[in-house]
């Protein structure tokens, strides 16, 4: 008799890193790191701390070994579950750089040179630029590409980068047949684009030189009201949020994703009053919303063979999907395979 059952769905599956180049900030977990806790309950979630991208500037070595121990921390502290996600560090699995460098030889220097963030992050000096910083989005590609996700969820600045790994993805699937998934990116309108404190025209930047343009997830309270309380404002007095007032629209969009009201509900509650009384429930806002993640924090942190015990489980899960597609890619490409 045949089975009346339906056949079970898989789940789409999802794709993201951050890099561990610096303090984590508000634009990382607001325009990113929310999302990705979300989309646990409907996505097969794969999250990486992704060490190769951030060494693409010059990191000093210690302090890039803490970031990335604590960057998990703050992964986890933020609500990614390694039971329900694949939680690791992308260089414990080397098929990411096997498979950029075979993606290399399908991408196109013109479209390397067109990235707006190679373009920023290498300013006018092309000459002695690394050329990882131009190879970045590559590698970028290959991580997406090796898990077959669907969906990768990203801030704004990061569209282009996907929109690339789409085109190599295509270009890879025409020139040697059907290999790689077509991925999308899922970019959330709240929280896009959080804009640096000192200057709304920029992105909020974790490698920006001043760090009073960004809040670190991991700031002391009287850290946060200070910075709030020295953010950049418009010209007036009124709260705001309108395209002439660049900075006050930032404030009130990461007000109104904080405190859940709407950036309407916000300009009419603080009608007639200044910039201080704002700036003031601003600071405490963020500083009572980060308190209990940042205690979490400090619980992962006092123990880091925990910590160390979930990425070496999420690496040899992540392995084993990358395995199978680094498998595919070479007998397509016409690498002989591996002796067993
Ligand atoms: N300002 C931002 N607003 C919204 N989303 C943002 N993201 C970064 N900045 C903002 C998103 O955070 C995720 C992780 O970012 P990343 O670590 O991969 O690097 P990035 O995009 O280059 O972020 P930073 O903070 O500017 O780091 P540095 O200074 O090291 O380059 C991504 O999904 C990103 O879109």
């Amino acid at each position: 008799m045949i089975s009346q059952c339906n056949p079970v769905e898989r789940r789409p599956r999802v794709f993201s890193g951050v890099q561990p180049s610096g303090a984590l900030h508000i634009g990382n977990y607001l325009g990113a790191i929310r999302h990705w806790v979300q989309m646990q309950e409907t996505h097969d979630c794969l999250y990486c701390v992704v060490d190769l991208h951030a060494i693409t500037v010059r990191q000093e070595r210690k302090a890039l070994t803490a970031a990335t121990l604590q960057l998990a921390n703050i992964l986890l502290a933020a609500g990614i579950d390694p039971e329900r996600s694949i939680l690791f560090v992308q260089s414990h699995v080397p098929a990411h750089s096997e498979l950029a460098w075979i993606l290399n030889t399908i991408t196109y220097f013109g479209e390397l040179r067109r990235m707006t963030q190679f373009k920023e992050k290498g300013g006018g000096e092309q000459e002695s630029v690394g050329v990882g910083l131009f190879d970045y989005p590559v590698l970028m590609a290959a991580d997406i590409l090796l898990y077959g996700a669907d969906h990768v969820p990203v801030g704004d600045d990061q569209k282009q980068h996907v929109e690339l790994t789409r085109d190599i993805a295509q270009r890879f699937n025409r020139e040697f047949g059907k290999t790689f998934v077509i991925p999308e990116p899922v970019i959330r309108e709240e929280g896009r684009r959080i804009m640096s404190l000192d200057n709304p025209a920029n992105k909020m930047s974790k490698s920006a030189a001043s760090p009073g343009s960004y809040i670190a997830l991991l700031d002391p309270p009287d850290v946060i009201r200070r910075k709030i309380r020295r953010a950049v404002t418009d010209s007036g007095t009124e709260i705001r949020a309108t395209p002439d007032k660049p900075a006050l629209t930032n404030l009130v969009a990461i007000h109104s994703i904080f405190s859940g009201l709407s950036p309407e509900a916000i300009e009419e509650r603080y009608a007639g009053k200044g910039y201080a009384d704002f700036k003031r429930d601003l600071g405490d806002l963020v500083a009572d919303a980060l308190a209990p993640f940042q205690r979490k924090v400090a619980e992962l942190t006092a123990d880091p063979a925990g910590t160390r015990n979930i990425l070496r489980e999420g690496a040899c899960r992540a392995e084993a999907i990358a395995a199978r597609t680094m498998e595919r890619v070479r007998e397509r490409v016409g690498l002989v395979p591996r002796p067993v």
